[in-house]
């Protein structure tokens, strides 16, 4: 069977076919990306109101491709208390945010107990808000730093309120590339497992992908492979984040910035080979908001939300410190010719904007 005769019967892909499809005339890859997002969206494009809060920047590991955490490049050490976040989610309350996305740096000062603590805090004092956080790698950390078991940080997590994971960490799976880039953050099989662990308990998460740096594109594909294997057992991914890497202010020197061209042919290709993952985020925060929105015709559905405040991309060079705001997302995905929706952080809906 041909490549096109395979994405005609909605066939699944293989490593070979996903390469072969960055060979594809690159409309003719929208067109069927645009197929399997239509009839599982239609055109809706799903945005949600929230809040990015990163505790502490200080991190024991050193990703060559950060440059959110404090170092000799980004100094500025931080750690938030809990009031301080308290006080900042009182706010985004106001502005009628549905979630809280909250990720840390890896820093030893900073244990499970302080984060227990925040967020049963939190969700006693907002007890509607979506608690997103912890991504796979800080469990890993906070299982090493407490010399506790994956499954008993995840049982404190569960305990204490969080309602779903985020999909950081994952970066590239492939162990040779995951060696140079993050040395010491947890294993790809971990991550996995991580995230099996908790999908078994009947909670949700994301994924994400770093791509544009030195990976080559056979690594993304057994990326998107490894996650779609995980999601025929577990069915707990929601959504599949390609970040596009930024370049700015890290140790990692790649010369060769990714084109949008060959962002969009990711984009689209994570949706034809992710046959079994509802949702593709197009990430603005590391796309650019322009680009997110021409994802949208290549196979992306959501768009992340209004944030607030961005740390970790607009650290390495992204214009998304500020976020945005919530009539700016509505009137660019209106402009665009798809129907914004803004949903929870599970991807219900909860406003379609006719
Ligand atoms: O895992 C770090 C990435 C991630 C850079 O689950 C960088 O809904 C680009 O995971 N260039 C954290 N990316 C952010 C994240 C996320 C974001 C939005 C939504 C969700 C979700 C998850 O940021 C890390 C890492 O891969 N990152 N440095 C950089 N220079």
């Amino acid at each position: 069977m041909t490549l096109i005769e395979k994405l005609e019967k909605g066939e699944r892909l293989s490593l070979e076919d996903g390469l072969a499809l960055y060979d594809l005339d690159f409309f003719t890859l929208g067109k069927f990306a645009n197929a399997k997002r239509t009839v599982l969206h239609g055109r809706k494009a799903f945005f949600n109101v929230n809040r990015h809060i990163n505790p502490t920047n200080i991190c024991k590991d050193v990703c060559k491709f950060c440059a959110f955490s404090a170092n000799r490049k980004n100094p500025n050490p931080y750690m938030l208390s809990h009031e301080e976040i308290l006080i900042t989610l009182e706010n985004s309350c106001k502005n009628g945010i549905t979630e809280a996305h909250i990720v840390s740096a890896h820093n030893p000062e900073m244990g499970l107990e302080w984060y227990v603590e925040l967020f049963t805090k939190i969700k006693k004092q907002f007890p509607s808000l979506h608690v997103k956080a912890l991504t796979a790698a800080e469990i890993h950390f906070l299982s090493q730093l407490h010399n506790l078991t994956w499954d008993e940080v995840i049982e404190k997590m569960m305990a204490s309120g969080v309602d779903s994971m985020p999909g950081g960490g994952a970066e590239i799976f492939d162990e040779d590339v995951r060696a140079f880039i993050c040395k010491g953050k947890v294993s790809s099989d971990g991550w996995l497992d991580i995230h099996r662990k908790w999908h078994q308990r009947g909670k949700q998460s994301n994924a994400t992908m770093l791509f544009g740096h030195i990976e080559k594109r056979e690594h993304r594909i057994d990326h998107m492979l490894r996650l779609r294997a995980l999601q025929d057992e577990t069915g707990g991914f929601n959504a599949f984040i390609p970040l596009v890497y930024q370049r700015d202010n890290n140790y990692l020197h790649v010369e060769n910035f990714l084109s949008s061209i060959e962002v969009l042919k990711t984009m689209a290709i994570s949706r034809l080979v992710l046959d079994n993952i509802p949702h593709l985020k197009a990430y603005w925060a590391t796309s650019t908001i322009n680009l997110a929105l021409v994802a949208l015709e290549f196979g992306a559905d959501d768009l992340d939300g209004t944030i607030e405040k961005e740390s970790i991309q607009s650290a390495a060079g992204a214009k998304s410190g500020k976020g945005m705001e919530l009539k700016t997302i509505l009137d660019l995905i209106r402009n665009s010719g798809f129907t914004p929706v803004e949903r929870d952080s599970l991807y219900n809906e909860i406003n379609v904007y006719m």
